[in-house]
């Protein structure tokens, strides 16, 4: 993680423009802009590395989508729609292991809104129309790290086609019937729009797949087409109904912008087993709890907390919490409601309540907080009450980067 910021900065420097291929779709064509079952429509596809987590997922998704957009918007490669890759046995999700079935964008987010942004497909909306049955892949290009990113002492833009034990180690989604005619691995380093140049290697591709698409790095990290994109990453409705109602009865709140609780996330699991150096212990989050609203919001009983911990110890922060005199909330699915949104539904639902509250704390790079961060820019927080971090017991505590909104 540490790296990619590292790079992202990086990034935010250079401005130089890619040089992009000529797409064969010309603009004055209308039916080449508007009609996805046109014959022409090209597919773009990708993958993330299989243990990635679904909030730095919907961060790729972001460099997919303003690529897109990007390019579509020099009139170029208008014949190329950006497929959904649907979410499958995601590593947390820990009550659906055995029965994970892929679910389409449509579960967690609206897709006309993703629609109004770039021109993207849920892959069954591609499979149904499949007259054969069996999607075919013409490429899948599996991105692959360099060895060394700061070869000679730069970090500098460049691929590389990589012949040695190329496989892909994904499953297409879990899809049977989704197969790949050629599989080549590239070395890949640098902004995603770079991408074009391995399409135009086979230039008569229909169907284009990038796994490990995580490698690639965003065009505009931060830019006003960044913050276009990410604002059209709205929650499906239903999420988005449930937290309000949460909102609404337990934290006494109607108004975008609540006063009346703050929101911590506390992010655990692999993150106290592997960052002991970044996270608390469970008396130092309750102590940095209580300080935060001693400090800064006096009137404020309230306190609700979004946690992957398991229960016994999210119990004990909830006791001590109580013991201290504060309203502690969580937000447990009932039975229907787990089913209905499942455990990455459920997930959204704490953090659109993290969204909403007064002040919030989150949990050093975990991209779960930055994109509660996000969504606060958005609804327009002062920043103050959104870049704090839960300091570990000792040592040094960085303050959060500001990414703030560009309207
Ligand atoms: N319900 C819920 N789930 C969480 C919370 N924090 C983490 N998770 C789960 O754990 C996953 C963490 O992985 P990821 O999205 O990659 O975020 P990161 O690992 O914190 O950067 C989330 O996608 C959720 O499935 C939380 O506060 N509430
Ligand atoms: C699939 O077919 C339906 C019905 O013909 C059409 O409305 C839809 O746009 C098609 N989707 C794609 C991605 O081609
Ligand atoms: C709810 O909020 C209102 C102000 O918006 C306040 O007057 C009222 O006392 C609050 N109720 C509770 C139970 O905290
Ligand atoms: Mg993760």
């Amino acid at each position: 993680m540490h790296l990619i910021f590292i790079l992202i900065a990086n990034l935010l420097l250079t401005t130089a423009e890619q040089d992009l291929f000529e797409g064969t779709c010309d603009a004055a064509v209308k039916s080449c802009q508007n009609d996805p079952q046109n014959h022409d429509t090209k597919f773009l596809f990708y993958d993330v590395n299989p243990p990635e987590g679904f909030n730095l997922r919907r961060d790729v998704y972001m460099r997919f989508a303003v690529m897109m957009s990007e390019t579509h918007k020099k009139g170029k490669k208008l014949d190329w729609r950006l497929v959904l890759p649907p979410w499958y046995r995601l590593y947390h999700w820990r009550s659906q292991r055995m029965i994970g079935q892929p679910l389409p964008w449509s579960t967690f987010f609206d897709v006309n809104s993703l629609k109004s942004f770039a021109p993207v497909v849920e892959l069954n909306e591609i499979l149904t129309n499949e007259t054969s049955n069996t999607l075919e892949i013409d490429t899948v290009y599996v991105l692959q790290n360099y060895d060394d990113p700061f070869e000679g002492g730069i970090f500098a833009d460049k691929w590389q086609v990589n012949k040695d034990n190329c496989r892909y180690d994904g499953d297409f989604w879990g899809h049977a019937n989704v197969k790949a005619k050629e599989i080549v691995c590239v070395r890949f380093q640098g902004q995603i729009s770079r991408l074009w140049e391995l399409i135009s290697l086979h230039p008569s591709d229909k169907n284009v797949m990038f796994a490990h698409g995580e490698i690639a790095l965003h065009d505009s990290y931060g830019t006003k087409n960044y913050w276009d994109c990410r604002k059209s990453m709205k929650f499906n409705e239903n999420l988005v109904k449930t937290a309000e109602y949460y909102i609404e009865n337990n934290l006494n709140c109607t108004e975008k912008l609540c006063k009346s609780y703050m929101a911590v996330h506390w992010r655990r699991q692999d993150f106290t087993r592997s960052r002991h150096n970044d996270v608390p212990s469970l008396h130092g989050t309750i102590d940095q709890i209580d300080h935060a609203v001693r400090m800064h919001l006096r009137k404020i009983k309230k306190i609700f907390i979004a946690s992957d911990a398991p229960t016994s110890e999210l119990n004990l922060l909830i006791h001590e919490l109580e013991y201290l005199k504060y309203e502690v909330f969580h937000f447990t699915p009932s039975k229907t409601e787990l089913e209905l949104f499942k455990d990455g539904g459920v997930a959204i639902i704490d953090q659109i309540i993290c969204s909403h509250a007064a002040y919030f704390i989150g949990t050093h790079e975990s991209t779960y907080s930055f994109r509660i961060q996000e969504e606060r820019e958005i609804l327009g927080f002062d920043s103050d009450t959104t870049f704090n971090r839960l300091c570990p017991d000792s040592g040094v505590c960085e303050k959060p980067s500001r990414w703030t909104v560009i309207h």
